[in-house]
């Protein structure tokens, strides 16, 4: 059984480590060089911002966006590569200074809009039919810039516009609670699934979880998968790790809280995650003092993290487990636990 689950990143997991105090520190590596590393690492799949796919995608056509997407296609295909997704990147343009879907400005909600459509072209000629949403700035920095209902019924506008644009699409939510805004408008699981019942295909809305999160928001990331699982609408996950309430950090997963990670990769295992062909995404970021030539370890690192978890996941005495959940005795099961992640 081993072996059945499948993995991949983004670009931008790859990346320069600038931070909001200081610049970058690496080289910029172009996507096509890190194209090729993507098998080395251990991924077959890559996921896409559309502008890391159509870079300077805002000064084309949407016939030269597709086109330049067809070209992309090709490169996938020679290096036995599949792209996952493709997320509009609607956080960097001044026209989405104030959130996209939900920007006060209806010049600006047209511009996410119409973005958002290029990026399902994107994803058509890519031959992937999953869009996903990281809805980085729509929320408020304070509580009275925005109408809140109203807020969530242009989000439930905008995602059928989506689904109305190209019936073969499903979008999955990537829920978080804040950063770079106060508070957003779904910053849970329960918040992404709950917008997608607002849409006129709730078969197509379900959600993708990053473990950083769900952490942020003070949950626990296997919990949150087990109600996407619940619901059926766990399509994608970026697994990583948190060191508290702080910034997103990204982390190599497992690095923070090896039994957080273990109980993760149990709840995908247990309930066939990949059977529809779902991937592991793996969202993490190279601590900034990594130097370059050894700045893709924290991807491989977390994958091997991943399957060794598997290996302690499907080596646990659960006859042992369910007995003494049936006991009560949940001090012992504590220590099975425990005791099995010191492999001891
Ligand atoms: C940022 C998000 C981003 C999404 C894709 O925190 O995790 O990387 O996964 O837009
Ligand atoms: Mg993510």
């Amino acid at each position: 059984m081993a072996g059945a689950f499948k993995f991949t990143f983004g670009p931008w997991n790859i990346h320069e480590g600038a931070d909001p105090f200081g610049p970058t520190v690496r080289n910029t590596v172009e996507l096509g060089k890190k194209l090729k590393g993507y098998k080395k690492l251990g991924f077959d799949g890559v996921q896409f911002h559309d502008d890391d796919a159509v870079p300077k995608m805002n000064d084309l056509s949407a016939a030269q966006i597709v086109n330049e997407a067809k070209v992309l296609k090709k490169t996938l295909d020679g290096e036995g590569l599949i792209a996952e997704f493709v997320a509009p990147r609607l956080w960097e343009d001044s026209r989405t200074i104030d959130g996209g879907y939900t920007s006060n400005d209806p010049q600006c909600r047209n511009y996410a809009i119409e973005r958002s459509k290029r990026a399902i072209d994107i994803a058509d000629a890519l031959g992937t039919n999953l869009i996903v949403l990281w809805l980085a700035r729509e929320g408020t920095y304070i509580r009275e810039a925005k109408d809140s209902k109203i807020a969530i019924d242009r989000l439930a506008q905008a995602l059928n516009t989506m689904l109305d644009y190209n019936s073969c699409i499903k979008i999955a939510i990537e829920a978080k609670p804040n950063e770079p805004m106060d508070h957003t408008y779904i910053p849970t699981i329960g918040h992404a699934i709950g917008i997608g019942m607002l849409t006129s295909d709730v078969s197509r809305v379900g959600c993708v979880i990053e473990s950083a999160h769900a952490i942020l928001a003070g949950l626990d990331p296997s919990d949150e998968m087990g109600y996407a699982l619940a619901h059926k609408k766990l399509w994608s996950v970026h697994l990583n790790d948190q060191n508290g309430l702080k910034f997103d950090q990204d982390k190599t997963f497992g690095s923070v809280d090896l039994r957080r990670a273990f109980n993760q990769v149990r709840i995908l295992d247990k309930y066939n995650y990949g059977q529809n062909g779902e991937w592991v995404g793996l969202d993490v970021k190279a601590m900034r003092t990594q130097k370059d030539e050894v700045a893709a370890k924290h991807l491989s690192n977390s994958r091997m993290i991943f399957l060794r978890l598997l290996d302690l996941v499907r080596s646990l005495d659960d006859a042992k487990a369910e007995r003494l959940i049936s006991e009560r005795d949940y001090e012992e099961l504590d220590l099975l636990i425990m005791s099995h992640l010191l492999s001891k």
